[in-house]
């Protein structure tokens, strides 16, 4: 296992002298954050975030993400340039040493949350997701926007895009998801990369768009469209547990044995009755997901790739991008590498 930890590049808060001081810590997951999504990224700037890693001892390995622009989950006539334009990026981040690609398929929005400093009775604060909120979050009228999504819409271009969406369904994503498997997963094999879909976040449809990385049937149905290991997956377990349904340990098991799993996230939530969640810390007995169950089941199963600690809490008052603070995540990273640890030393 290589333990890493997400840089949002030079306007991240954590420096990369920081990183490269806890415990464990092997390189960075990044990208090249101000080119347009659909666009070509120079080999400057890939080389650039590769050069100030090694300076700071830490490997650059994982790109995180390539984004999926819209014009190819929707399919309109801007698709082909874009795909060639994502073939292009996959060779190029093979160019510089990378091996996995994170992306998301997820319309619009990325991970979606309805608060994000809930305080817990520790003091600390965290990322939640109530249904009740969420129930009156409405995209096309309200100014929000999260850390995750992309703010440069206006109201009138995010309610065309909300409009082409509910009319595309699950189906017509299903569509463009496979044409875009079909035409980037060879790209990716042939140039030594592993593709790692990260799991929609929240896994289920959210203001009438369709989502569909969701669950144990929709992954197997992707794993089919091409059936490479090229085709994988970034096994987030915050993401897919947040569905009641979804079953962390067995599908940690599943698909790492299918050689599928190509960079862990790791985060446990505490899940409510209606499904609503909060982020809590990395530890089992914090949230619903038995970090333990879920090591085990990689490991078992002959898991040794990529991992990084998800979403941290803010704590000791420190200020920074909500989820992305250097504390928790730091004390997220050294209890999942104790987990990692005992449990590969467990097996031999
Ligand atoms: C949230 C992250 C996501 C993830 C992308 C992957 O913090 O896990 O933003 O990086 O969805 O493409």
């Amino acid at each position: 296992m290589k333990m890493t930890f997400r840089w949002q590049g030079e306007q991240d808060n954590v420096p990369l002298r920081y990183i490269r001081q806890i415990p464990g810590m092997t390189g960075i997951v990044s990208a090249v954050y101000n080119v347009k999504p659909g666009e070509v990224w120079s080999h400057e700037s890939i080389e650039s975030i590769k050069k100030q890693a090694s300076d700071n001892g830490l490997e650059f390995e994982v790109v995180e993400s390539v984004p999926v622009p819209e014009a190819i989950k929707l399919g309109n006539a801007d698709r082909d340039r874009c795909l060639e334009n994502f073939c292009e990026n996959i060779r190029r981040c093979a160019a510089h040493g990378i091996k996995v690609i994170c992306y998301n398929f997820m319309p619009v929005f990325d991970w979606t949350r309805t608060q994000l400093d809930k305080k817990a009775e520790d003091g600390s604060t965290s990322l939640v997701m109530y249904q009740e909120q969420l129930k009156h979050i409405d995209p096309s009228s309200d100014e929000i926007s999260l850390p995750g999504w992309d703010a440069s819409y206006t109201k009138e271009e995010m309610a065309i895009l909300l409009k082409e969406y509910r009319k595309l369904g699950e189906e017509g994503l299903w569509k463009n998801f496979e044409i875009f498997l079909k035409k980037i997963i060879p790209v990716a094999d042939e140039a030594g990369i592993k593709m790692a879909i990260h799991p929609d976040d929240p896994p289920y449809s959210i203001f009438g768009i369709p989502r569909i990385i969701t669950c144990e049937e929709n992954l197997d149905r992707m794993c089919k469209i091409v059936d490479s290991e090229a085709n994988g997956i970034t096994f987030c377990t915050g993401s897919l547990g947040a569905a009641k349904k979804n079953d962390i340990p067995k599908l940690a098991a599943k698909y790492a044995k299918m050689n599928r799993i190509h960079f862990v996230h790791m985060r446990n939530i505490l899940i409510m009755d209606d499904e609503s969640f909060e982020e809590c810390g990395h530890k089992s007995d914090k949230g619903s997901l038995d970090m333990y169950e879920i090591t085990k089941a990689l490991v078992d199963n002959g898991f040794d790739g990529y991992v990084r600690p998800d979403h941290g809490r803010m704590i000791w008052d420190e200020n920074g991008r909500p989820g992305y603070g250097l504390f928790d995540r730091a004390l997220g990273a050294t209890y999942i590498n104790g987990l990692f640890e005992a449990v590969e030393k467990s097996k031999k």
